[in-house]
């Protein structure tokens, strides 16, 4: 591959605007983007007329080589990228998880995870319990480490969860920071229970994990984590929104003025409870995500929170696990390691449910499939951009072809599909990233060691004005009212 590269005549399509124009690029960045650019021969050429020219996907949310509930998951960086990039997907955001508790050994950890990367990423980092250690740093990560955004487990008792004194200490330390707090907002306890309650029943099946935590523990851990958040005055990202109930939470509080990001994930948004039910377990296990694939009608609702800006942008939760792992649970739901397929399928099918549709413009498309994951984590206009400087991640959309997925043609390691046999209109025909041509109808070209580790800065346009909200409060408040002592 060249590194530059003309891509002619096509319409360029950002979050703000669309316009048909040329895109030039040098090594790995965009340095002009107007019509009729003229260049050399040793440049090369690229025709997208007819075609879009949009910002390579980012996906906010994925488990490369998660080691979870016992197992390993199987897609690591290396081939969940490759996956992505076949996709659309030009960056992706991962989540590091601590060892012992220790945030920098868990670092330690996924820098070397990921020295296989075939495409930029970022990472999340998840705090599991809290003490001093764990508060300083967590602000080394943020100063040093260019990670600005934390995880909280409201679920996974006896493993990551973590209770409410510990969010609030997280909130609180957050917000010091300018760093975003994210939640899995579930209630863990109720969930537990839960399992207890299908085992007793006899429900060892895969539906035994959906039945064992309904909408309303999404619901009510959503509704507590936005309060808690909007007490300590913090903004707050909620990932993978699957239900109705946790999606209206966030609508009343945004509606309020609530800084709440809400982040839906591909297989909520086009998939339903059907599969789970499937009597055979190998196809039954692989629904199995937390939280559940719900009943239909959640989708649709999503859909539509997303079309009407309630749900900001969209992401995977991409953590893939072969049928022999999943069935370490063939006996019992609660040992199923839980996680879905995406990172491939998140562009084609968002572009199908949401704009093929009729739901969304093409300008929304690339605002909630790359801009505003670039904005939320401070990263824009260098990604999620077809501006000049920006980085050269870009894809070709050719909206006449239509695409088809299959376990058979998918490029994840994974052994099966959740998403098998949707197709659909409009296909990803060319990926470039950092620059350089790595898919290009059909043929992925991908180098180990190439991608980057971006660093991500706290402070991002959620955290403008909370200053000035907070002095507000402290002004309103009343001082401490005088009282005379009791007479005795
Ligand atoms: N949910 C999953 O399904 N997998 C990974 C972690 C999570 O929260
Ligand atoms: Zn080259
Ligand atoms: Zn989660
Ligand atoms: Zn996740």
């Amino acid at each position: 591959s060249s590194s530059k590269i003309l891509i002619k005549g096509g319409t360029v399509v950002n979050a703000h605007q669309q316009e048909i124009a040329d895109v030039y690029i040098e090594d790995g960045i965009i340095v002009a983007v107007k019509p009729s650019i003229k260049v050399s021969d040793d440049v090369t050429v690229l025709d997208a007329t007819g075609k879009f020219v949009m910002p390579g996907g980012i996906d906010p949310h994925t488990h490369l080589g998660m080691e979870f509930m016992g197992t390993q998951s199987v897609d690591d960086f290396f081939s969940g990228q490759a996956a992505a990039l076949a996709g659309g997907t030009t960056m992706h955001i991962d989540f590091v998880i601590p060892v012992n508790g220790s945030l920098s050994a868990g670092l330690e950890a996924y820098k070397d995870k990921a020295k296989k990367s075939c495409m930029d990423y970022g990472f999340h980092m998840a705090i599991t319990k809290w003490d001093e250690i764990v508060s300083r740093e967590m602000e080394i990560m943020v100063k040093e480490q260019g990670i600005n955004s934390f995880k909280f487990f409201m679920a996974y008792k006896g493993a990551l969860m973590i209770n409410d004194e510990l969010l609030l200490e997280g909130l609180k330390k957050c917000k010091s920071l300018g760093a975003l707090a994210m939640v899995h907002a579930e209630n863990g306890d109720a969930v537990f229970e839960g399992q207890k309650k299908m085992i007793e029943l006899g429900i060892t099946g895969p539906e035994g994990h959906a039945l064992s935590r309904p909408p309303v523990l999404e619901g009510e851990a959503t509704a507590r984590a936005i309060r808690l958040a909007g007490f300590v005055n913090t903004p707050l990202y909620v990932v993978h929104v699957m239900s109705t109930d946790a999606m209206e939470e966030i609508a009343r509080a945004r509606k309020s003025g609530q800084r709440v990001i809400g982040e839906p994930v591909v297989s909520g948004l086009v998939l339903d409870d059907s599969g789970i039910w499937d009597p055979d377990f190998t196809t039954a296990a692989k629904y199995v995500m937390s939280p559940p694939i719900r009943a239909s009608g959640h989708d649709k609702a999503l859909q539509a929170a997303l079309s009407t800006g309630i749900l900001q942008l969209v992401g995977t939760d991409h953590c893939v696990f072969n049928s022999t792992q999943k069935a370490f649970g063939i006996d019992d739901f609660r040992k199923i390691p839980n996680g879905v397929n995406g990172i491939e399928e998140r562009m084609h099918l968002v572009w199908d449910t949401m704009v093929e549709s009729g739901q969304i413009s093409v300008t929304d498309y690339v605002r909630l499939t790359s801009t505003e994951c670039a904005r939320i984590f401070n990263i824009y206009p260098r990604k999620g951009a077809i501006l000049a400087g920006s980085d050269a991640d870009i894809i070709i959309f050719n909206p006449s072809s239509s695409f088809e997925i299959t376990t058979r043609s998918h490029h994840s390691r994974s052994d099966t599909n959740v998403f098998e046999g949707k197709r659909g209109k409009g296909k990803v025909e060319v990926t470039i990233a950092g620059g350089r041509v790595l898919w290009n109808n059909g043929e992925l070209n991908v180098v180990p060691g190439s991608g980057k580790f971006i660093k991500m800065p706290p402070y991002s346009y959620l955290f403008g004005g909370i200053d000035k909200a907070d002095a507000k409060y402290l002004s309103s408040l009343q001082a401490p009212v005088k009282r005379s002592k009791a007479a005795t």
